[in-house]
């Protein structure tokens, strides 16, 4: 058995019942055995990928609060650090109630790679809780946001490890645990990134991962000869990540004609309205059935069914395993030819090679969404500096980081005779940089 067959099987053994880390492991690790295979023998003395599999630790805790009945509700909080082989742990908190240790290690093993592409500073991190937002009145967020930060605030720090949002979690709920954050550590420092603009936070990042999925889905449609203006594209979600990268669709000719939330989705021929869509989920935080009413000729339908729709471009930007085999059949069988990850491992093993194997072209969420982290380094630059940058120079700074992006992973694919696969590419090009800091860095 080869080094990464054996690592995946030990991962699968020492860790039962996390599916979604072992798929996030098999994704990897099985792309880079090209790289592996070149390096084995150092890679084995040193313990390379049983080291990389592993978090350098995971703190789990009881996050008590009181809802607005009095009762006292329980809920688990998480936070993985996975590696800060380049840099402090950095990455997002999800709260919903599907939330559970593998999907938090899953979450902090792909932000590894994700964040080493961005070509900045970050290591990979990840937590949250299986609170669920939806339903609760501000008071009993406020409740648990205070108490989750009266733990989660011993293991962070602006050069230890920086949260930032997730699904469930926006400006109120990073907002919540900054104030919380400050009252108790007596420090005003970075900790945080996706905080208000009148505190720290940076112009754009609210946008920056609907942006940046949108810069490097133009780059890698452009290098291989289509224009994205005049496409039609599907995009399932309807929270931060889809909001902004429909707005930045239109914005590049496109027309968005999907959006979706866990209840059902919408069908525009038109063209979704991002201002009413903002509306209903950013200021009502209501269900996406409402846009029907808003929206004559808009359909709403209940259950999934985005990829069913005819398009030229498919954006993935709720969750993992949302686009699965059967729906990469679909977009197939409708001339799809490109689809680029919004989400964190929206589309299975199975549908992802189905789509390549068809000539799909495919950008991996590490890849396409790590515009936001990208912007939230920037966040956490500004801090340091103790200057705010203009919505333009930020922007200019993200686009770049996009394109720098897709370049370095469709140089990493060619590299190892894998040209246009730019999931090899994503995987090899985060990885090295990694790879190499912790060899360096002796062991630990
Ligand atoms: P939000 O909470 O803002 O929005 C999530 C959206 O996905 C909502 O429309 C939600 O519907 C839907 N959704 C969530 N869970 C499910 C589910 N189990 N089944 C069906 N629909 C679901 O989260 P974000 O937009 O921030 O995150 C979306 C994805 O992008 C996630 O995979 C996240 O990890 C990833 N991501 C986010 C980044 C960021 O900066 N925010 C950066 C990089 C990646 P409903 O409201 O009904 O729950
Ligand atoms: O998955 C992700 O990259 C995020 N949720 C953003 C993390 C961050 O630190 O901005």
């Amino acid at each position: 058995m080869g080094y990464v067959d054996e690592v995946i099987e030990l991962v699968v053994r020492k860790n039962p019942a996390e599916p979604e880390f072992h798929q996030a492991v098999r994704e990897v690790l099985e792309s880079l055995r090209p790289v592996v295979d070149a390096n084995e023998e150092v890679y084995r003395r040193e313990a390379l990928l049983e080291r990389i599999v592993e978090p350098d630790r995971q703190i789990k805790f009881r996050v008590p609060w009181v809802d607005d009945s009095g009762r006292v509700q329980v809920n688990t909080g998480y936070r993985v650090q996975f590696n800060n082989a380049i840099g402090p742990y950095k990455g997002g908190l999800r709260l919903h109630p599907s939330v559970n240790l593998g999907i938090i290690k899953f979450l902090g093993f792909e932000q590894i790679f994700k964040n080493s592409l961005t070509g900045l500073p970050i290591g990979g991190g990840k937590g949250g809780s299986d609170f669920d937002p939806k339903g609760k009145s501000d008071r009993e967020v406020l409740a648990f946001c205070t108490s989750f930060m009266t733990e989660l605030y011993k293991y962070v720090g602006a050069d230890m490890d920086v949260p930032a949002g997730d699904i469930g979690t926006g400006a109120r709920e990073i907002g919540y645990m900054f104030g919380q954050f400050k009252k108790i550590r007596g420090t005003y420092e970075g900790v945080l990134t996706g905080k208000g603009l009148s505190y720290g936070g940076s112009l754009v990042r609210t946008e920056a991962t609907g942006y940046g999925l949108l810069y490097l889905t133009e780059e890698m449609l452009k290098c291989n000869g289509i224009d994205i203006k005049g496409k039609t594209i599907v995009v399932s979600g309807s929270g931060n990540v889809a909001i902004y990268a429909i707005q930045k669709a239109h914005q590049l000719g496109a027309t968005v004609v999907t959006a979706s939330d866990s209840n059902g989705w919408i069908y525009d021929p038109d063209g979704i309205d991002v201002e009413v869509l903002k509306n209903i989920k950013e200021v009502r935080r209501a269900r996406i059935s409402e846009y029907k009413a808003l929206r004559p000729k808009a359909e709403y339908h209940e259950g999934r069914g985005v990829w069913s729709i005819k398009c030229d471009i498919a954006l993935p930007c709720a969750t993992q395993n949302e686009l699965l085999l059967e729906d990469a059949r679909e977009l197939v069988a409708n001339g799809c030819k490109a689809v680029a990850e919004g989400a964190n491992m929206p589309t299975s093993l199975d549908a992802t090679k189905y789509l390549q194997e068809n000539g799909v072209l495919f950008a991996p969420g590490k890849a396409a969404n790590a515009g936001g982290v990208a912007t939230s380094a920037l966040e956490m630059t500004q801090n340091s500096e103790r200057l705010n940058w203009s919505f333009e120079e930020v922007d200019a700074k993200l686009k770049q980081i996009m394109v720098n992006i897709f370049h370095n992973l469709d140089e990493a694919a060619k590299r190892y005779d894998a040209a246009g696969d730019y999931v090899v590419g994503a995987n090899i090009a985060g990885f090295e940089k990694v790879a190499n800091a912790m060899l360096a860095q002796g062991i630990w």
